[in-house]
């Protein structure tokens, strides 16, 4: 797998950026290779058809008023033009063309020439294109995007074909719970480097005392094998830009450096009310500099770093020596009109309704978010349960593992960074009662070890621990358990003795750290009937409460170490007789208004987070 750098573009005094976000021309193709087969990268594609305009990012399910496009199966092709000053055509410096995420696989063409490829959704991808670019005048760029699910997709789907009155029709089926959404989700942008530049930073810190260490390790690229003369510079800054530490020597090795900077009394990366100041963050400023005389080149590059150290037992997870207790929910990236578009505007007031109810936890369910929604919680010390998108696996297959791997290894190379990603999560609810589910978790959990072996592995299973073959491999056993509405629906006082028992099974098992990756109870806003009947804003208070109460005794048996309501808000899925609109089991709405729940689940988080 690859393994080169994929930093978040960031401007500096020797990068340049450049947004393609906008208004992109689109077309579904009739066919899968359509496009292809006529050639639509080769001229403008209004050329060879109508097309609308498609705001990118975005998802283009329900941007119009068709449901065959809400529910088209293949590939779509999207267009747009710019133009790159002549100004950039200097010094060799190069150019990059970067995707937040385009879901997913994506071909990409510029002016026509095919620059590059990729699959899987919910990833970045990019190339340098340079030398396909035309400086100080138009250029094209033309995607083709390809939204089908197979076995050997990540995530796995298949599809079928339905007879209707028109004749045949594809549909996508999937067996997990929210819709399939796909397009271009993420931020499109052009930036420049160096001729010789940063490639990746991977940093890692510790903590001993008071003191603060970072450990760096930086590659570069672009550099002439003749020329090897190549010097770097690390400096720390803290948040109001004061340098508080350098690296007192950076030693080469192969075509990079590795180096440690310690800092006193440092302001540790601390979860959301832990701290005066949660989520404090240094800056780490990388410079390297060629210094032979036909070639003086300089690279900048400014990463955001919080300083923390995270271990865990067979008991607890704590960060920074201290024993930590998440209390969060599983979520989406899901809203209304733009799916899955980034949207900054919902980021934040996600964030802030995070902070008002007092969670200090959530995980990425199902796939990896956005990074500029990761920005927000290693600037807010919102701790994040990281996970790839495989979800629902049945189908075990040696292909599917190559790419599941490739998942992950695109993802740690994306977050590892991060102060915020305290756990990897390399599944949801994958059949791990089938027996060969348990060589398959073997390699996966394996393979993240020789990655990174700073946090925590887990999986949200939901197999019942009997018969489970994956919790063996992780370090945290998750899992996702619907007592009171999938099993006994109506019975709320199933709920304690049942999942009591269940945890303290999981941790006889395992001899590990147990925590609630899912529960809850759909919810029409408005719906009242009491005493609480299923659907009821009632019920899902009861239900939650019950919940609270096993929790509590659990809580003082100090292996359990984590409570998630499923789900934040309300979100889209699949047409299902069980889904009015889509998934009603958020505290809020899919519009971000509270549902009674949301007042009783405040009290709870932030109680537990004045009693921790
Ligand atoms: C689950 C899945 C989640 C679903 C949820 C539900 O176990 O992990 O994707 O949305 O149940 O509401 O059924």
């Amino acid at each position: 797998f690859s393994w080169c750098g994929i930093l978040y573009p960031r401007a500096s005094e020797k990068r340049v950026l450049m947004s393609l976000d906008g208004i992109w021309q689109f077309r579904a193709a009739n066919s899968t290779s359509e496009g292809i087969e006529y050639k639509w990268y080769k001229n403008r594609l209004s050329k060879t058809g109508a097309t609308i305009p498609m705001p990118v990012p975005s998802s283009y399910n329900d941007i119009t008023q068709e449901k065959s496009l809400r529910e088209h199966v293949g590939t779509v092709w999207y267009e747009r033009h710019f133009f790159v000053p002549d100004s950039w055509r200097q010094n060799g410096q190069r150019v990059w063309l970067r995707f937040g995420s385009v879901h997913y696989s994506a071909r990409v063409w510029l002016n026509g020439e095919e620059v590059m490829s990729h699959e899987i959704g919910h990833l970045p991808f990019e190339a340098e294109v340079t030398s396909s670019l035309r400086f100080g005048q138009e250029n094209r760029l033309t995607l083709e995007v390809d939204n089908t699910l197979t076995y050997t997709t990540i995530p796995q789907g298949w599809v079928e074909e339905i007879e209707t009155i028109d004749g045949v029709k594809k549909v996508q089926r999937y067996t997990f719970d929210f819709f399939n959404y796909a397009g271009i989700h993420r931020p499109v942008v052009l930036y420049t480097t160096p001729a010789v530049y940063i490639d990746d930073i991977t940093t890692y810190t510790d903590v001993v005392g008071s003191k603060g260490i970072i450990y760096f390790n930086l590659t570069y690229d672009g550099l002439p094998d003749s020329h090897n003369e190549i010097n770097c510079r690390v400096t720390v800054f803290d948040s109001h830009a004061k340098p508080v530490g350098k690296a007192t020597k950076e030693d080469k090795i192969g075509s990079g450096f590795i180096g440690k900077i310690e800092i006193d009394d440092a302001h540790l990366w601390w979860p959301y009310l832990m701290d005066p100041a949660p989520g404090y963050l240094y800056t780490l400023e990388v410079r390297i500099t060629t210094n032979k005389e036909d070639m003086k080149i300089e690279d900048v590059y400014r990463l955001p770093i919080g300083i923390r150290l995270i271990t865990w037992s067979n008991t607890s997870l704590y960060i920074n020596n201290v024993p930590v207790y998440l209390r969060g929910f599983g979520r989406h990236e899901d809203s209304d009109i733009r799916g899955k578009g980034l949207d900054l505007a919902l980021v934040a007031k996600d964030y802030n309704l995070l902070k008002w109810i007092g969670a200090n936890a959530y995980r990425t369910s199902h796939y990896p978010y956005a990074e500029e929604i990761m920005d927000f919680a290693d600037q807010q010390g919102i701790m994040i349960i990281d996970e790839c998108p495989s979800v629902n696996t049945e189908k075990y297959s040696v292909s599917l593992l190559e790419k599941h791997l490739s998942s992950l290894t695109q993802l740690i190379q994306r977050d590892k960074n991060r102060p915020s990603v305290i756990m990897w999560s390399v599944a949801n609810e994958p059949r791990t009662q089938l027996p060969e589910s348990a060589d398959y978790f073997r390699s996966v959990v394996k393979f993240v070890k020789t990655r990174d072996t700073t946090r925590p592995v887990t999986a949200a299973l939901n197999k019942w621990y009997s018969i489970d073959h994956a919790g063996q491999f992780m370090d945290i056993i998750g899992f996702n358990r619907y007592n009171g509405w999938y099993s006994d629906p109506g019975e709320v006082e199933v709920i304690q003795p049942s999942l009591e028992r269940e945890v303290e099974n999981w941790h006889q098992l395992h001899n590990k750290p147990v925590m609630m990756l899912e529960y809850g109870a759909d919810t029409m806003p408005g719906l009242h009937l009491d005493p609480s009947y299923i659907w009821s804003e009632e019920y899902q208070t009861d239900l939650l409460s019950e919940h609270f109460k096993a929790f509590d005794t659990l809580r003082n048996k100090s292996f359990f170490i984590g409570e998630m309501i499923w789900n934040f808000a309300d979100f889209k899925t699949d047409q299902s007789t069980t889904r009015v609109g889509g998934n009603k089991k958020g505290i809020f709405t899919r519009e971000r208004q509270p549902k009674s729940a949301a007042f009783h689940v405040r009290k709870r988080y932030l109680q537990l987070a004045h009693e921790i």
